[in-house]
C-alpha cells in the first residue's frame, strides 16, 4: 500500500468533500486536507474528519454473522455465502423470482449500484428491488424529469453560487447538513447577492438569510404558487423567455392565480409583505436560484411542491440561463449516482427506463441476456418493506438501516422479522443487521476503489488508500460469489474498474451518458460531469477510449474546438441551449395546493417534521460509532417553542412524549423560540424510544412515491418522572 498521501473523497454526504488519507505509523490512516478539490479546498466537517474512527476493528464487523439458535454468530465466508445462496434459493423456488426482494443505498458506488441491479435482474430475476434513494430526492427527480426531461440534482457547479443576485433555499438547513458549502453562500453576500431561505426552524442556516420565511410545514406548494401570483400581478413574467423557451404557461398561470397571496399567507403562516418583498428580492437582479433539499420535497406532493417552485423559475426567464436556475441538493454520498444506475425499480443503467424496449435491448446486450428475461418495474421502496413477509419472503439489504430510517418504523420492523430470510451487508452491526439471518461485513471507502457523482452531476473517484482488515470482503466480491452460488458465473467482476468499463457502454446513448469517462480522467481532471458521451469515432460510445482520455486534462468547461476529434469534456451546466424535452421547450407543471396527508384535529393538534443535526448521518449507524460526534450529539430530542413548553409544564431537558397515530416517541424538550409554536422537530438519527420514525407518516407521493417524513399530526405531553 502507498505510504505516501492518496487523494479521495468523504464517505457521507453529496458534496463528495476531497479529502488526503494519509497512513499514520499504527496502521491506521489519517484524514489530511486536500486543497485541489475546488469543492470544499480542503474543509470538512466533523464526520469527515473523524470518518476513519470506522474503519476501526473496534466498531465495525470483521467476521460473516450467521443466526444459529436466535443469536448471531461468526462464521466462515463460504458457510455464510452458501446460506445466503440457499436462502435466496429456496424462496425463488418455492414463491417465484419475485418474492426475493433487494433493497440497496445512496451510499454505494456507481460500480456497487450498477452491479446491484444486475444481480437483482439477472441472477434472481426479480422485479423486487428499490433503495432508500426513494425516501431522499425521487421527488425533486420527478418533478426535473417532468419540467426538464432530465433530472441532475444541480444543473451547474457549486462554483456558480456565488456569481448570482439570489438564491432562494427552500427546506435545506446546509449549514448542518453539508457546512462547506456554506462558503458559496457568504461569498454570494459578500459579492452583493441575496439569501432567502425558507425553514419552519431559525435554523443555522436560517441565521445567514437576508430573509428567513417561516411557513407551516408541508405548504411550500401553496407558497410557492403565492409568489408565482405576486409575480404575474407586479408584470414580473419574462414573456418574451416563456414564449422561447417553455409550454404549458397558460394553465400554470391560471393554476397560480387561483393562489391569491392572503389566502396563501392564511395556508402558510407567511405574510403577504413577505410574500411580495421574497419576489422583489428574486426578480430584481438579472441572475436568480431556487434550490430545494428535503424540507419541500419529503411531502406526499413533493413532486407538485418542486414543480411549483420550477414553474416560478421558468416564468422569470430563470432556468436554462447562465448563473441562473433551480437545483436540487442531492443528499447521500452516490445520491445522484446511485438514482441513475439501475437499482430504482422502474430504471436500467443510463438513467434508461426499464419499460423502454429500446432500453431493454441495449442493456440487454451489454449484459447478454435476452431482452424478454428482463423483468419489468417493481415497487417503490417503502411499498417493498411494506411487501415483507407477504408478497416478499427473502431481503438481500445492502447500505441502508431501514428500521431506524424508514417512515412508521415499528411497522417495517414487524414486516423486517416476519421474512423467512434476511441478508445484509453492512460495515457495522446495524439495527437491521441485528435482525438478519447472515450478516456479511464489507469493506469500505477507504479500502477499495469505485466512483459517485456528487450533487453537481460531477463523476469523482473514490481511491483505495488502506489495507482492508481480515475477514471483510467488498459488495462487489459479495455479489460476484452470491451470482457463481446461483447458477451465474460470469458478469459479476470484483475489479470496480471493471465493472466501470461496462457501466460506460450500459450507458452509452442514455440520459446519464458516461461513456466517456474513464478513471484516469477523474484523476487527471478531478472529475468529469456527465453527461460525457464518448467520441462518435469510438463506435457509437462503445469502444474504448483509454488514449482519447490522455489529451484531455483542462478540467475546463469551455466548449471543445470540434474540428479536432477529442474526448468529450463533460457538461458542467445544463440546458443552456435547449432543455432536454423533444421540443427542447421546458415544461410548466399546472398544479394547485392540497392539504397535506394528515392535517392537525382535536386528538392531534401539532405538527411533527423531521430531519437532521449536523454531527449525527442519517441513521447514525456509523456515526452514532465515533465518540467525538456522541459527545457532540449525544441523542434525540424534541425541539418546542416555549409556548407548547409551558403549556405541558415543561422545561428545558424534560422528557416530551410526541404520540401520533402511528405509535408514541420519547425524549428531552429543546426549547426554542425559533421554531414554530404549532410545530415540533425531532431528528431521526437515533432507534429506540427517541426513534422519530416511529411517528411518521408513510403517506406516498403519488408520482415520485416518497414519503411524508416532513409532516405529520402529532400530540405532545408531559412524561411523569
Ligand atoms: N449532518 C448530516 N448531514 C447530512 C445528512 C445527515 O444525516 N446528517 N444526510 C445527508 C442526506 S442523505 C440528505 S438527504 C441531506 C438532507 O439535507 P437537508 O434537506 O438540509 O436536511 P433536513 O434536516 O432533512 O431538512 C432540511 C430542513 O427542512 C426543514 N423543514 C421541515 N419541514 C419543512 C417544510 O414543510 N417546508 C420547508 N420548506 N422546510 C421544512 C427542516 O426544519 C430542516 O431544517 O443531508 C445530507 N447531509
Ligand atoms: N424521519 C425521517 N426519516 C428519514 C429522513 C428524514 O429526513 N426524516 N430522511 C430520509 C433520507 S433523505 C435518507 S437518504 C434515508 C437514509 O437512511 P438509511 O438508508 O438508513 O441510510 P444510512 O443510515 O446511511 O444507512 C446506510 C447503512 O449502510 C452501511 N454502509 C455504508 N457504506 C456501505 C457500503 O459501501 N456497503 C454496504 N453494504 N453498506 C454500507 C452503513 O453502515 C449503514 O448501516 O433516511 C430517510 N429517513
Ligand atoms: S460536508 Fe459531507 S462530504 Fe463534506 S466532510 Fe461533511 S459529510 Fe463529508
Ligand atoms: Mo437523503
Amino acid at each position: 500500500m502507498p505510504n505516501s498521501a492518496t487523494p479521495t473523497h468523504c464517505p457521507y454526504c453529496a458534496l463528495q468533500c476531497g479529502m488526503n488519507l494519509t497512513p499514520a505509523p499504527d496502521g491506521t490512516v489519517e484524514v489530511t486536507e486536500r486543497t485541489d478539490f475546488p469543492v470544499n479546498r480542503g474543509a470538512l466537517c466533523g464526520k469527515g474528519r473523524t470518518a476513519p474512527a470506522v474503519l476501526s476493528s473496534q466498531v465495525r464487523l470483521t467476521s460473516p454473522l450467521v443466526r444459529s439458535g436466535g443469536t448471531l454468530v461468526p462464521a466462515t465466508w463460504d458457510e455464510a455465502l452458501d446460506r445466503i445462496a440457499e436462502g435466496l434459493g429456496r424462496t425463488r423456488r418455492e414463491h417465484g423470482p419475485d418474492a426475493c426482494g433487494v433493497f440497496g443505498g445512496g451510499g454505494l458506488t456507481n460500480e456497487k449500484a450498477y452491479t446491484l441491479g444486475k444481480f437483482a435482474r439477472v441472477v434472481l430475476g426479480t422485479s423486487q428491488i428499490d433503495y432508500n434513494g426513494r425516501f431522499c430526492m425521487s421527488s425533486a427527480a420527478a418533478a426535473g424529469i417532468k419540467a426538464f426531461g432530465l433530472d441532475r440534482g444541480l444543473p451547474f457547479p457549486l462554483e456558480d453560487i456565488p456569481k448570482t443576485g439570489c438564491v432562494i433555499l427552500v427546506g435545506s438547513n446546509l449549514a448542518e447538513t453539508m457546512p462547506p458549502s456554506l462558503r458559496f453562500f457568504h461569498e454570494l453576500r459578500e459579492n452583493g447577492g441575496k439569501l432567502i431561505v425558507i425553514d419552519p426552524r431559525r435554523t443555522k442556516t436560517a441565521e445567514q438569510a437576508d430573509l428567513h420565511l417561516a411557513p407551516r410545514p408541508g405548504t411550500d406548494l401553496a407558497l410557492a404558487l403565492g409568489l408565482l401570483h405576486v409575480v404575474v400581478a407586479e408584470g414580473r413574467v419574462d414573456e418574451e423567455y416563456v414564449a422561447e423557451r417553455t409550454a404549458g404557461w397558460e394553465d400554470a398561470r391560471a393554476a397560480a392565480m387561483a393562489h391569491w397571496p392572503e389566502y396563501v399567507e392564511r395556508i402558510t403562516g407567511v405574510s403577504v409583505p413577505q410574500l411580495r418583498e421574497t419576489v422583489r428580492m428574486f426578480c430584481e437582479p438579472e441572475h436568480a436560484m431556487v434550490l430545494t433539499a428535503r424540507g419541500p420535497e419529503q411531502q406526499s406532493k413533493g413532486t407538485d411542491t418542486v414543480g411549483a417552485w420550477i414553474n416560478l423559475c421558468l416564468a422569470t426567464g430563470r432556468a436554462g440561463r447562465p448563473l441562473s436556475g433551480y437545483g436540487c441538493l442531492t443528499g447521500q454520498g452516490n445520491g445522484q449516482g446511485g438514482r441513475e444506475h439501475g437499482q430504482k425499480a422502474d430504471q436500467l443503467p443510463g438513467y434508461r427506463k426499464l419499460d423502454d424496449p429500446a432500453a431493454r435491448r441495449h442493456v440487454a446486450e451489454v449484459w447478454g441476456v435476452d431482452p424478454d428475461s428482463l423483468p419489468g418495474p417493481g415497487r417503490s421502496a417503502y411499498e417493498l418493506l411494506d411487501a415483507l413477509g407477504t408478497d416478499i419472503r427473502s431481503l438481500l439489504l445492502m447500505a441502508s438501516n431501514p428500521v431506524v430510517s424508514a417512515p412508521r418504523a415499528a411497522h417495517i420492523e414487524e414486516r423486517i422479522k416476519s421474512l423467512d430470510f434476511l441478508a445484509v451487508c453492512d460495515v457495522v452491526l446495524s439495527e437491521t443487521a441485528e435482525l438478519a439471518d447472515v450478516v456479511l461485513p464489507v469493506t469500505q471507502w477507504a479500502e477499495e476503489t469505485g466512483t459517485t457523482t456528487s450533487l453537481e452531476g460531477r463523476v469523482l473517484l473514490r481511491q483505495r488508500a488502506i489495507t482492508p482488515p481480515e475477514g471483510v470482503r467488498s459488495d462487489l466480491e459479495v455479489m460476484h460469489e452470491l451470482a457463481a452460488r446461483l447458477g451465474v458465473e460470469k458478469g459479476f467482476p470484483t475489479d470496480a474498474e471493471e465493472v466501470f468499463e461496462e457501466l460506460r457502454r450500459a450507458s452509452a446513448g442514455g440520459p446519464a451518458d458516461y461513456s466517456g469517462i474513464t478513471y484516469r480522467r477523474l484523476v487527471a481532471e478531478n472529475g468529469v460531469f456527465w453527461p460525457c458521451p464518448a467520441p462518435a469515432a469510438d463506435g457509437e460510445g462503445e469502444g474504448e477510449s483509454e488514449d482519447a482520455s490522455l489529451d484531455v486534462v483542462t478540467g475546463d468547461d469551455s466548449v471543445q474546438d470540434d474540428t479536432v476529434a477529442g474526448p468529450h469534456p463533460g457538461t458542467p451546466r445544463l440546458f443552456l441551449d435547449r432543455f432536454a424535452t423533444p421540443d427542447g421547450r421546458a415544461r410548466f407543471i399546472a398544479v394547485s395546493h392540497r392539504a397535506a396527508a394528515e392535517e392537525p384535529d382535536d386528538e392531534y393538534p401539532v405538527l411533527l417534521t423531521t430531519g437532521r443535526v449536523v454531527s449525527q448521518y442519517q441513521s447514525g449507524a456509523q456515526t452514532r460509532r465515533v465518540a467525538e460526534l456522541n459527545a457532540a450529539a449525544p441523542g434525540p430530542f424534541v425541539e418546542l417553542h416555549p409556548r407548547l413548553a409551558a403549556r405541558l409544564g415543561a422545561a428545558e431537558g424534560d422528557p416530551v412524549a410526541v404520540v401520533s397515530r402511528r405509535g408514541r416517541a420519547v425524549a428531552p424538550a429543546r426549547i426554542t423560540t425559533g421554531i414554530r409554536p404549532d410545530t415540533v422537530f425531532m431528528p431521526f438519527h437515533w432507534p429506540g424510544e427517541g426513534r422519530a420514525n416511529t411517528l411518521t407518516n408513510p403517506a406516498l407521493d403519488p408520482t415520485s412515491r416518497m414519503p411524508e417524513f416532513k409532516v405529520c399530526a402529532v400530540r405532545v405531553e408531559a412524561v411523569e418522572g
